[in-house]
């Protein structure tokens, strides 16, 4: 039987490799993974553990808080504030950032996450998840601010999410391929389960909320409307849809067996680029998307190379099979 590689061990073996994991780094990584499955033990409980249902109070973008989503997000500051590895942390559910209490060391990264993406699925026992960014704070000032967060996706020095679903699934990226690791619950531990994940170029699936249709923009209308044509259409094949309205569960199949994701602006609040959030959202899925060979933008430009204004600033997002993504980008470029 070949033999099973911990998470730990994979880590430790990539940084004796190619040092892209320095020590600090490998720690904030084990760190998430160990704080992934305390949250992943608080969902399975579901209704026994009494934790599902709203909790009553809302987030900074103003929807309602479910309880997991609390109980997540502080799962993730305590397991992360101590460890000496952060100098602060951005939450989806918090408004300002969280700088590390002076009772601990400071450290030189800085951790971004949704600690529980696709919330709306928890009661109804649909797959979720967290997402996670880091950056490397800016050196040459003291302290933190929310500004030093304030960088392009391709700074990122590591990304990943875990999703809880038939299986805990951590998946992981430092910026050589993507690596996915599930949870053996009788270990405790995360297990090597692929590595080099590689994204079809092509694709016969796309994932979209179809009741948004007659707010589209006309790109986005038009490449979805030659996907509903399928063979007879201008596409000459027939396309499947899905939408499972948790970000991590349609990026997790993307990254298994391909496919193009699409949460576009529309008319619904034109004054929003999109619904979903680059430091915490798109950037990490945009960079694992690449990093398995896909492609990820707003439609106008690679994701990774926005530069963000503020911290919870939301943007439209395309990503999945690199010439489908490239198609539906080509025409809201005209070309
Ligand atoms: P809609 C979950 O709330 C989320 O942020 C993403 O995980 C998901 O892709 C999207 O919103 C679903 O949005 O409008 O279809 O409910």
């Amino acid at each position: 039987m070949s033999q099973k590689i911990s998470l730990t061990r994979y880590l430790v073996e990539q940084q004796r490799v190619d040092g892209l994991i320095p020590a600090q780094l490998r720690l904030l990584i084990e760190v998430v993974a160990r704080a992934c499955k305390g949250i992943s033990q608080a969902v399975n409980k579901g209704a026994l553990g009494g934790v599902l249902g709203s909790a009553e109070s809302e987030n900074v973008q103003g929807e309602m808080q479910k309880k997991l989503d609390i109980i997540a997000n502080e799962v993730l500051i305590e397991a992360n504030e101590w460890g000496g590895h952060l100098a602060a942390m951005a939450s989806e559910e918090m408004e300002g950032i969280y700088v590390v209490p002076n009772r601990y060391p400071q450290g030189e990264y800085l951790l971004l996450f949704d600690p529980l993406d696709g919330s709306s699925n928890i009661d109804v026992n649909v797959s979720i998840g967290t997402i996670f960014s880091v950056l490397k704070k800016p050196e040459g000032h003291p302290g933190v601010t929310e500004q030093d967060f304030l960088q392009p996706g391709h700074r990122q020095v590591a990304a990943g999410y875990c999703i809880y679903g038939p299986q805990t699934t951590l998946v992981l990226t430092v910026g050589d391929g993507v690596a996915m690791f599930t949870l053996d619950r009788e270990q405790g531990s995360f297990v090597l389960t692929q590595e080099n994940v590689q994204i079809p170029e092509d694709t016969k699936e796309f994932a979209i909320n179809m009741s948004n249709m007659r707010h589209w923009d006309a790109p986005v209308r038009r490449y979805i409307d030659e996907c509903l044509a399928g063979k007879e259409g201008p596409r000459g094949k027939d396309f499947n849809m899905r939408w499972v309205a948790s970000m991590v569960a349609d990026v997790h199949r993307i990254l298994t067996r391909g496919g193009i994701f699409l949460y576009p602006w529309d008319k619904r609040e034109p004054e929003k680029p999109g619904k979903l959030r680059l430091m915490y959202e798109a950037n990490p899925m945009g960079w694992l998307v690449e990093q398995a060979g896909g492609a990820a933008t707003n439609g106008m430009q690679r994701i990774l190379d926005v530069q963000p204004q503020k911290l919870h600033e939301r943007v439209s997002v395309i990503l999945g099979s690199r010439n489908e993504v490239e198609r539906v980008t080509g025409y809201h470029k005209g070309t």
